[in-house]
C-alpha cells in the first residue's frame, strides 16, 4: 500500500458544474465500480454526498485490488457527465488505494440487502455507511443543535454532573452498582439531585448526558445507558416548565424540518412540525377515559402500558398527563396546593410513549425527609442533599425528557437501538 499525504482539497457536495476544468482532490469510500471497455466508472462517497469518477486504463490497469468500501484518493479534473444522477464528474489522473476494504462485509453498507438490526449494530461503524443510518445520526446531530440553541436563547446554563455517585438519584431501584476503591458506588440514573442544588446558584440549568437504568426490559422504548434532556428552574412551576419543554419540542421539529429534508427524505420520512398548544390531561380526566374502555382503574394506579396504548389511540399526538396522585411520584415531586393527594407533576406523552416527566419540587427539607421515608429511603443518605434546603434554595420546578425516545418521533421509527450508536440493553454489552 502506498504512503499518500492525505491533502483532500474538496467535500464532494462542493465540487460543481460551474468548477468545469478546475483540478480537485477527494477522498472517499468506494461505493461501485463498474469495467465498460477501456472505461472503469467509480462512485465515491464521502459523508456530504456521492459522485462519479472517470478512470481509463492508463490510470487503473487492474480493479482487483479496489474492492468495494475500499478507501481511496482521487486526484482529477472536473469536466460534464452524461449521467442523469450526476451533475459532473471527475476525469481523474491518479487513485491511491488508501485501505482495501475485505470483500465479503458482514453487512451491505449500501443497504440494497437489507440485514437485520443486530447484525448491523455488530458492525456499527460500517452500517454509518448506510446512508438511512448517517441520516439518523445527522438528525439526531440536528436535534441536539436545535435543544441547546433553544436552551441557551432561554438563558440556562449547561452543567455536566457525576455519573459515578454514592447514593441513589431516583429512589432504590433500578440502579447499577460498582466498586469505588472498595465504596459502593452507583451509576446516575439522573442528574436530578445535583440539577435542583444548582438552581441556587445558577437559577436555569440543563445537561444533556447519559444516564444509566438497570431495568431488564426488552422493549423498543428502553435503554441501559440513555440520554436524557434535563432542565431545571428556579422561580417557576410545573406549568411554567411545561411551557419551556412544549416551545423547545416545536421549535426542535421546526429546527430539523428546515436543517434535514435531505435527510428525512433519505430515511423515507418528513418532518410533521407539530401543533401547540398541547393539550394538557390530568390523570382523573384519563382514569376516566379509561374506565369507559373498561380499564378498571382506581384513583392511585399506575398506568400501565396497556393503559397508555388506548390513551394514545385517543390522543395520538402530544399531549401533557398533569396532576397525578403524589403517592406514586419521586419524593423531590410537590403535592397541589389545594389537594394533598395530588401532585403538581406531568408526563408529556406522543402517543402511548411517554417521552418526558417532570413537576414542581418539593423545597421544604421536612417534607422531603418524610416523603422519603414514606418511600423506605433513608433520609441520612441524602443528607448532603438535604443541606443545599438550608443555604437558600429557591422554588423551582423541572424535567427530563429522553432524547433517543424523542428522536424515534423525529425520525418516525418505533426501536430506540436505531437512534444511539452502541444500545446497551440486557442483551447488549458488546461492542
Ligand atoms: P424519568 O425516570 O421519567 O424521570 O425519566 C425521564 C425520561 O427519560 C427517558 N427514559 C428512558 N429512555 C430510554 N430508556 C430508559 N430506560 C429510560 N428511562 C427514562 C424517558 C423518560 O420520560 N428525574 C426525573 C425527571 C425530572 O423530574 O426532572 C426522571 O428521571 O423519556
Amino acid at each position: 500500500m502506498i504512503y499518500v499525504k492525505f491533502n483532500r482539497t474538496h467535500y464532494i457536495e462542493d465540487v460543481k458544474s460551474s468548477m468545469n476544468g478546475q483540478e480537485v482532490i477527494l477522498g472517499g469510500w468506494v461505493e461501485d465500480l463498474r469495467k465498460m471497455g477501456k472505461m472503469t466508472f467509480l462512485t465515491l462517497r464521502d459523508v456530504t454526498g456521492i459522485t462519479q469518477i472517470i478512470l481509463t486504463d492508463d490510470i487503473i490497469k487492474s480493479t482487483e485490488d479496489i474492492t468495494r468500501q475500499s478507501v481511496v484518493r482521487i486526484t482529477g479534473k472536473i469536466q460534464d457527465t452524461r449521467a442523469r444522477d450526476f451533475e459532473c464528474e471527475i476525469k481523474a489522473s491518479e487513485i491511491n488505494l488508501l485501505a482495501k476494504a475485505i470483500h465479503p462485509l458482514p453487512i451491505d453498507p449500501i443497504g440494497r440487502l437489507e440485514s437485520h438490526i443486530d447484525n448491523r449494530l455488530n458492525s456499527r461503524a460500517l452500517d454509518m455507511r448506510n446512508q438511512k443510518t448517517a441520516s439518523i445520526f445527522k438528525i439526531r446531530h440536528h436535534t441536539l443543535a436545535a435543544l441547546r440553541k433553544s436552551f441557551i436563547e432561554k438563558k440556562f446554563i449547561e452543567i455536566t454532573t457525576p455519573k459515578i455517585i454514592g447514593s441513589a438519584s431516583e429512589g432504590g431501584a433500578n440502579l447499577f452498582s460498582l466498586d469505588y476503591f472498595g465504596k459502593q458506588a452507583y451509576l446516575a440514573q439522573s442528574p436530578q439531585l445535583y440539577k435542583e442544588q444548582m438552581t441556587i446558584g445558577l437559577e436555569r440549568v440543563f445537561e444533556i448526558s447519559s444516564f444509566y437504568r438497570a431495568e431488564k426490559s426488552h422493549t423498543g422504548r428502553h435503554l441501559s445507558e440513555f440520554t436524557s434532556i434535563d432542565m431545571e428552574s428556579a422561580f417557576m412551576s410545573y406549568t411554567d416548565v411545561m411551557d419551556v419543554l412544549e416551545d423547545l419540542v416545536v421549535s426542535t421539529f421546526k429546527y430539523v424540518s428546515e436543517n434535514c429534508k435531505k435527510e428525512q427524505e433519505t430515511i423515507g420520512n418528513k418532518t410533521i412540525i407539530p401543533n401547540n398548544p398541547f393539550k394538557r390531561i390530568t390523570y382523573s380526566h384519563a382514569l376516566e377515559e379509561l374506565n369507559k374502555k373498561d380499564a378498571k382503574l382506581e384513583f392511585g394506579d399506575d398506568l400501565l402500558d396497556s393503559h397508555l396504548r388506548i390513551l394514545g389511540e385517543i390522543y395520538p399526538e402530544f399531549y401533557f398527563l398533569t396532576d397525578w396522585p403524589l403517592k406514586i411520584k419521586p419524593f423531590y415531586i410537590s403535592e397541589k396546593e389545594d389537594n394533598a393527594e395530588l401532585s403538581e407533576s406531568f408526563d408529556l406523552q406522543f402517543g402511548y410513549l411517554e417521552l418526558s416527566s417532570g413537576g414542581t419540587r418539593l423545597h421544604n427539607p421536612e417534607k422531603i425527609k418524610m416523603r422519603l421515608s414514606e418511600q423506605n429511603l433513608d433520609p441520612a443518605k441524602f443528607s448532603e442533599h438535604l443541606q443545599a434546603f438550608d443555604w437558600g434554595m429557591p422554588p423551582h420546578a423541572g424535567w427530563g425528557l429522553g432524547l433517543e425516545r424523542l428522536l424515534t418521533v423525529i425520525i418516525g421509527i418505533d426501536n430506540v437501538r436505531e437512534v444511539i450508536l452502541y444500545p446497551r440493553d440486557p442483551e447488549r454489552l458488546k461492542p
